[in-house]
């Protein structure tokens, strides 16, 4: 009797453990949603965004103390310094309990591969890094242009949580991998591209690098200058992509003031 009552106990605890776990996932994760304004009507209705509010948190002795990720020495002969993270999941319009992940306006309508297909694609990293899937299905990411889908793997699993071993060849030096988002599926009814976003290991970029590449140039410049005036920078746009870099929440000439400290400043 008492095993029946623990058992039932058991099924009805499962779906409520499971949505905990997803949600308590200890590793950072960028979150795939659209329409980052939250509000309908708006241009970004159906264009593609990540949501970086955990980017970077564990980098440091506090959350959000570096604008990197430090690689780790492992006991790997090859690729030897490594992170596993940050992870990918995407917001969900369905389970209310699921902590920041559930965000109705942000949600991408319909189920994975069949109503529509975001593929993740680098397109800029340093020389020396890759990224690993190390769960099936298994893949590297280690030259401009490759891409995979994060739909294939979110239908595949039932569930949008995954995570790649970023790893390099030393623990010292800059590196970084920039991706997009965009939907391969074409039904008229297709999401539009992400802004590119960037993941920076080892140490961190010059102040006004934002287009990440060890230089501050004209194409940090032309980065600035799409961010410029823009407010609400903050952790849920990585201050748009470091664009604010005194990170006082607005994108104006303080910060251009920074940039041109550093202009073509070979560290
Ligand atoms: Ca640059
Ligand atoms: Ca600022």
């Amino acid at each position: 009797m008492i095993s029946r009552i623990n058992l039932g106990i058991i099924l009805i605890m499962i779906p409520a453990v499971s949505s905990i776990v997803q949600a308590e996932c200890p590793l950072d994760h960028l979150i795939i949603g659209c329409n980052r304004d939250g509000i309908e009507g708006t241009d970004d209705d159906r264009q593609l965004f990540v949501d970086s509010r955990q980017k970077y948190r564990d980098s440091g002795e506090t959350e959000y103390a570096n604008w990197f990720y430090p690689l780790h020495k492992s006991i790997f002969p090859s690729y030897s310094y490594r992170v596993g993270e940050p992870g990918l999941d995407a917001f969900q319009s369905t389970n209310p309990s699921a902590a920041y992940t559930y965000d109705p306006n942000r949600a991408l309508a319909g189920e994975p591969e069949a109503d529509y297909n975001i593929f993740i694609e680098c397109v800029d990293m340093s020389e020396g890094i890759r990224a690993v899937h190390k769960d099936y299905p298994q893949f590297t990411i280690d030259t401009v242009g490759q891409s995979f889908s994060h739909s294939a793997i979110y239908h595949q699993r039932d569930d949008s949580h995954m995570h790649m071993s970023y790893q390099a060849v030393d623990g010292e030096n800059l590196h970084w991998i920039t991706f997009c988002l965009y939907d391969s599926l074409d039904d008229g009814d297709k999401y539009e591209p992400s802004e590119p976003f960037t993941i920076v290991f080892n140490t961190e970029p010059l102040t006004g690098d934002l287009v990440v590449d060890g230089i501050v140039d004209i194409a940090d410049l032309m980065e600035l200058s799409r961010y410029w005036l823009a407010t609400d920078a903050g952790r849920k746009n990585d201050y748009y992509e470091r664009a604010d870099a005194n990170r006082d929440g607005l994108v104006n000439l303080g910060d251009f003031a920074l940039m041109a400290s550093n202009w073509h400043v070979i560290p």
